[in-house]
């Protein structure tokens, strides 16, 4: 491990804050890439991703999910992906009322909220950096998407498991199986149990919906983060897919992020020149030849010459 990854372990708050700062403000420096493949290199934790539509209740989930956490002894970590872009709004997990449950002065807990900017398919740039970054210091980090779509196979390409949420009484799973979406997740939650038979209803229908296609065996729970019920067995349910997710998720995550980093900034043209490359060196240090094919792709494209 290097000293740099030690300090940010002891460090707390401050350190994991210093270096989410770092990521957004210095993210190709070396020493920031230094320590991102180091981080990558010795993950502590794993990751769980939270989909599903704008009020559905994530946000209040997350905060819920926090708390159970701390109560079990495991240090967590929390990224919003925020699609209204305010980069210092912990508006984000909700209400602030709600985040003030959590002890400011506990190391264990960290939420941060980022910019939805940068955009790779609804997921921010740097969502899967500030993931690695915290994986390597929390035992779990839960990962907030925004809105459906696009983003339910791209959190899906950056965290170990995926949660979705859903909505009572909103038909939004019919919705979802039309979309091929139901295949994504390994678990499933109906949100708002306290609004009674509707979500009960709606764990029903889905679970008959799902019995005839191959997510059949998909978890399904119901939960309140308001009143709390449902979330213990919520909880159980996620470390039980997390314990069952598999190890080479983690190279997977990091060439589905390079490939996605790459085309953002050199369209496919780019990702099909430099793809044999990348994928050949991007599973061990997939930040530092990031930088390099940024490099290379760069260059070449500077010396191009119609004389
Ligand atoms: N009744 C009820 N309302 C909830 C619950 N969880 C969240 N909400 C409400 O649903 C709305 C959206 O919640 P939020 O967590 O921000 O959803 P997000 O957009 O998916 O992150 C808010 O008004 C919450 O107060 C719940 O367990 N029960
Ligand atoms: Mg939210």
């Amino acid at each position: 491990m290097t000293d740099a990854l030690q300090h940010l372990r002891e460090g707390g708050k401050p350190a994991m804050a210093r270096m989410l700062a770092r990521l957004e403000s210095h993210a190709r420096d070396a020493e920031t890439i230094a320590l991102l493949d180091a981080a990558y290199a010795s993950p502590k934790g794993q990751s769980l991703g939270l989909t599903g539509p704008p009020g559905v209740g994530k946000s209040s989930l997350v905060n819920v999910l926090l708390r159970e956490a701390r109560s079990r002894g495991l240090t967590v970590g929390a990224i919003a992906v925020d699609p209204s872009s305010s980069r210092t709004g912990g508006a984000l997990l909700g209400d602030r009322a709600r985040l003030s449950s959590l002890d400011p002065s506990d190391d264990g807990v960290f939420v941060r909220s980022m910019a939805a900017r940068g955009r790779l398919g609804g997921v921010s740039a740097l969502a899967y950096p500030a993931a690695v970054v915290m994986q390597a210091v929390y035992d779990l980090v839960l990962v907030e998407t925004v809105g459906v779509g696009q983003s339910e196979t791209e959190i899906a390409g950056m965290t170990d498991s995926v949660m979705l949420c859903i909505q009572p009484a909103s038909g939004d799973s019919l919705q979802f199986m039309k979309a091929g979406i139901m295949e994504v997740p390994d678990l499933a939650v109906v949100t708002k149990a306290d609004l009674g038979v509707a979500a009960r209803r709606a764990a029903a229908d889905l679970r008959t919906a799902l019995s005839v296609t191959k997510s059949e065996s998909l978890p399904i729970h119901v939960c309140s983060a308001q009143s709390g019920e449902g979330i213990k067995p919520v909880f159980d349910a996620i470390l039980s897919v997390l314990a069952t997710a598999p190890r080479e998720m983690r190279s997977n995550q990091a060439e589905h992020w390079l490939k996605a980093a790459i085309m953002s900034d050199f369209g496919t043209v780019g990702w099909f020149v430099i793809k044999g490359l990348a994928l050949a060196k991007g599973a061990d240090e997939p930040f530092a030849i990031h930088e390099k094919c940024r490099s290379l792709l760069t260059k070449s494209l500077s010396e191009l010459d119609f004389t």
